[in-house]
C-alpha cells in the first residue's frame, strides 16, 4: 500500500509547481525522480516485496510517477507559452507607427542639368545615346574632320593613354561626339540624339576642370536646315533658362566638323550676372551644320542628308542657372553645398510649368 505520507507529500509538490520557475521544476524532478529521489527509491524496494505486495505498490508508484510528470509537462507548457506571450508583447510591432524622419538627400546640380536637358530635348523627340570614356583617336578626332595638327590633339589638351585600342591611340574622349561618330556608323537616317556624358581635358582652374560634362546633339536627314537648328536650340535655351523672351543669337564661328559653324550666344547683364536682360552677350554653346566630310567618314551620302550637331557645356550653363561662382565647388563634395545647390530628389524635371 502506498503510505499516507507519500499522497501527502505529492498533493504538496504538485501543488507548489504553480510557482515554480523551469529550475525549481527540475529540482522537484530530482527529488522524486532522481538517483537518491523518493519514488526511485520506492521502486527499488518493489524487488523484496511478495508478488501481492509488489503489484499493489507498484501500480500505486506508477500512478505516483504518471501525475507527478504529467504536473511537470503541464507545468512547462505553461512556462513556455508565458514566456512566449511575453516576447511578443515585449517585441510588438505597431505598423502603424509614422516612418522616422530620415534623413533627405539632394540631386547634383550637373545630374539636375542633365536631366533638365533629357526632358527638353526628349519633347522634341531626341533619344538618349550613351558610349566610352575611353575613345581612340580616330572616333575623337579623324572621323570629325579634326587635323593631325590641330591642337586639341595636342598632348597639352588631350589625356592620351599608355595603350592603343585595335593599332590606333587610346585617349579619354575630349568631347562626346565619338559616340555621335559611332552612332552614324551603325545607324541609319533619320537621326534625332543627344548623348550627355563626362569628357576629359589637361586643364585646371576656376573655369576649366580636367573631367567636367558635356551634351551633345545630332540630327541628321534629308531635308534638315540651318532653320531647324536654330529653332530647335532657341526652344532648348528659353525653356533651360526659364524664360520664353530669352535673347539669342547665332554668330557665326569656326569648327572643323561643322560647316557653316556657329557660336550661340544668349543675352546678359554683364554686371549683374542677370540672364535674359542688360543688353550684353554671353557666349553659351557651339553648333553647325555637319561637315560633309564627316558624314563621308560615317558612311552618311552627304549629297544625300544633311544635318545639324551642337555642344554644350553642362557645368557652365549650371553655373549660370544657378549663380555658381566657381567650377571645383562641383567635385568638391561638400555636403552643405550639396544640400544648397542640390534638387529635391523626388520631383523630376518635367516640362509643363518649365523645367
Ligand atoms: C562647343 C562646340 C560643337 C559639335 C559640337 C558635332 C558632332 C558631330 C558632328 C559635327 Cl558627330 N559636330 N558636334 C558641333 C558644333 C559644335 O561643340 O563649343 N561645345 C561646347
Amino acid at each position: 500500500m502506498v503510505a499516507e505520507d507519500l499522497e501527502m507529500s505529492l498533493a504538496a509538490s504538485l501543488a507548489a509547481m504553480a510557482s515554480l520557475d523551469a529550475a525549481g521544476l527540475e529540482d522537484v524532478r530530482l527529488q522524486w525522480l532522481g538517483k537518491a529521489g523518493i519514488l526511485t527509491g520506492r521502486l527499488k524496494a518493489l524487488g523484496a516485496m511478495t508478488p501481492e505486495a509488489r503489484k499493489a505498490e507498484g501500480a500505486a508508484l506508477n500512478d505516483c510517477k504518471e501525475r507527478l510528470n504529467q504536473a511537470l509537462s503541464a507545468r512547462r507548457a505553461a512556462l513556455d507559452e508565458e514566456a512566449l506571450a511575453a516576447r511578443l508583447e515585449r517585441e510588438r510591432i505597431d505598423v502603424t507607427a509614422p516612418a522616422r524622419p530620415e534623413p533627405v538627400g539632394a540631386i547634383h546640380p550637373i545630374s539636375r542639368t542633365l536631366e533638365e536637358i533629357t526632358a527638353i530635348f526628349g519633347a522634341m523627340g531626341f533619344t538618349v545615346k550613351e558610349g566610352p570614356d575611353i575613345e581612340d583617336d580616330w572616333h575623337a578626332f579623324g572621323a570629325l574632320n579634326i587635323p593631325g595638327h590641330h591642337p586639341a590633339r595636342a598632348m597639352m589638351d588631350t589625356f592620351y593613354l599608355n595603350a592603343s585600342l585595335g593599332n590606333r591611340p587610346a585617349l579619354l574622349r575630349p568631347h562626346t561626339s565619338s559616340v555621335q561618330v559611332r552612332t552614324m556608323l551603325t545607324q541609319a537616317p533619320p537621326i534625332r540624339i543627344i548623348v550627355p556624358g563626362r569628357t576629359y581635358r589637361s586643364d585646371h582652374d576656376a573655369t576649366h576642370s580636367p573631367m567636367f560634362h558635356q551634351t551633345e546633339g545630332l540630327v541628321i536627314g534629308r531635308d534638315i536646315t540651318l532653320g531647324h537648328l536654330k529653332g530647335c536650340l532657341i526652344d532648348f535655351l528659353r525653356m533651360f533658362f526659364g524664360n520664353p523672351a530669352l535673347p539669342v543669337r547665332f554668330r557665326a564661328s569656326y569648327f572643323p566638323f561643322t560647316e557653316p559653324s556657329m557660336e550661340v550666344d544668349i543675352g546678359w547683364n554683364r554686371k549683374t550676372g542677370e540672364i535674359g536682360k542688360g543688353g550684353d552677350w554671353l557666349e553659351i554653346l557651339g553648333s553647325g551644320m555637319v561637315h560633309p566630310n564627316v558624314l563621308a567618314n560615317c558612311g552618311i551620302d552627304p549629297r544625300e542628308f544633311q544635318g545639324f550637331a551642337f555642344g554644350v557645356g553642362i557645368e557652365r550653363i549650371t553655373m549660370l542657372k544657378h549663380g555658381i561662382a566657381d567650377l571645383r565647388l562641383f567635385y568638391e563634395s561638400d555636403v552643405r553645398w550639396l544640400r544648397h545647390y542640390g534638387a529635391a530628389p523626388l520631383s523630376p524635371a518635367m516640362l509643363h510649368e518649365g523645367v
